[in-house]
């Protein structure tokens, strides 16, 4: 678990350090597609330490049920001040799903919608910086 944790901060900030001035290597990573944002839906949290950043406004969830019972994943914020959000579908232990999604810059809260998860701490702002400077 603590190297799954590792592994999970290590990818978030591979996402924030993506900039024109970074390595070559991030450039060509950049190119071939958004970036990936790896959602761990477990007893209680979403794996992400409360909070991501991604660098530009789209960016790929990949999500996982590590947990032992049902989780879902749950983003959502608004859009020219209308309520919008995207829902995952359940997803049982060991599941997967993945979903890109393009976003306006801006703070948007992730959860997960079953029962009282949010609650007891399945909670994270991502924010969308909508650009790369
Ligand atoms: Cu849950």
């Amino acid at each position: 678990m603590a190297q799954m944790m590792t592994s999970m901060f290590t990818a978030i900030a591979a996402l924030v350090s993506i900039a024109p001035a970074a390595a070559q290597q991030a450039q060509s990573a950049a190119k071939q597609g958004p970036p990936a944002v790896h959602i761990d839906l477990h007893e209680w949290g979403l794996g992400l330490d409360g909070r991501a950043t991604i660098p530009g406004n789209e960016a790929v969830f990949e999500i996982r049920n590590t947990g032992s019972i049902l989780h879902s994943f749950e983003i959502e914020g608004k859009i020219d001040g209308k309520e919008v959000e995207v829902i995952s579908g359940r997803l049982q232990p060991s599941q997967t799903t993945s979903f890109t999604l393009r976003l306006p810059a801006g703070e948007y809260t992730a959860y997960c919608p079953v029962g009282n998860h949010r609650e007891r701490g399945m909670l994270a702002t991502i924010l969308f910086r909508g650009s790369f400077s």
